[in-house]
């Protein structure tokens, strides 16, 4: 396959943080794995000039997604907390449009588009296809995949630059975006 990347279209890195790396607060299995090809990603949509998006989960001390408030999670990416943190071997350039969801107590979002700007900053800037990659494939990657189609957009799954928490979770989640009609492709399919 061969995608020529235009201005047109937008990388959206997925909760790339501390807390979702190895040594974190809720670590994904080779998480720290996904660093490497999104900085490729990086470049080449830079080079591109096609925008670049960082979602990053973040949480009040009180969300409902944490196992003191009845969730499933233990506490993570808790708000100006180190774990919340981009790691610093990320290279996002100064350019980066940062959106920040799961920031109120009482709602959760797997999804980048959920509670957030970012579908109209992509329309602002007549985006049509998006590039998703990063942490965790079978939650927020999965539902910014979705989240996306939904919209209309036409989805592109970044898999070298996606980790999931179980290999399971990583299957079945596979199996939805595709079915769904995203479009599965590593970096060597894209192209300037
Ligand atoms: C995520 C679990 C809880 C994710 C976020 O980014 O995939 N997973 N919060
Ligand atoms: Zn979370």
């Amino acid at each position: 396959m061969r995608v020529k990347i235009t201005p047109k279209d937008a990388l959206v890195l997925v909760d790339i943080q501390k807390d979702f790396l190895p040594g974190g607060a809720l670590p994904v299995p080779e998480g720290d794995k996904v660093i490497e090809p999104a900085n490729r990603y990086i470049e080449l949509f830079q080079k591109a000039g096609a925008p670049i998006f960082a979602t990053r989960d973040w949480h009040p001390p009180n969300h409902i997604s944490f196992k003191e408030q009845g969730g499933l999670w233990p506490p993570h990416c808790v708000q100006n907390t180190e774990g919340a943190k981009f790691p610093k071997e990320l290279k996002l350039p100064p350019e980066v449009f940062i959106i920040n969801k799961g920031d109120r107590p009482e709602f959760d979002a797997y999804s980048g588009f959920q509670g957030t700007l970012l579908e109209d900053l992509l329309r602002e800037r007549g985006v049509k296809r998006i590039f998703v990659g990063g942490l965790a494939t079978d939650y927020c990657v999965l539902n910014t995949v979705l989240g996306g189609l939904n919209l209309g957009f036409q989805v592109f799954w970044l898999s070298d630059a996606s980790k999931g928490i179980t290999p399971e979770g990583e299957r079945r989640a596979e199996e939805r975006m595709l079915s769904e009609g995203a479009v599965k492709v590593v970096y060597n399919d894209l192209t300037l």
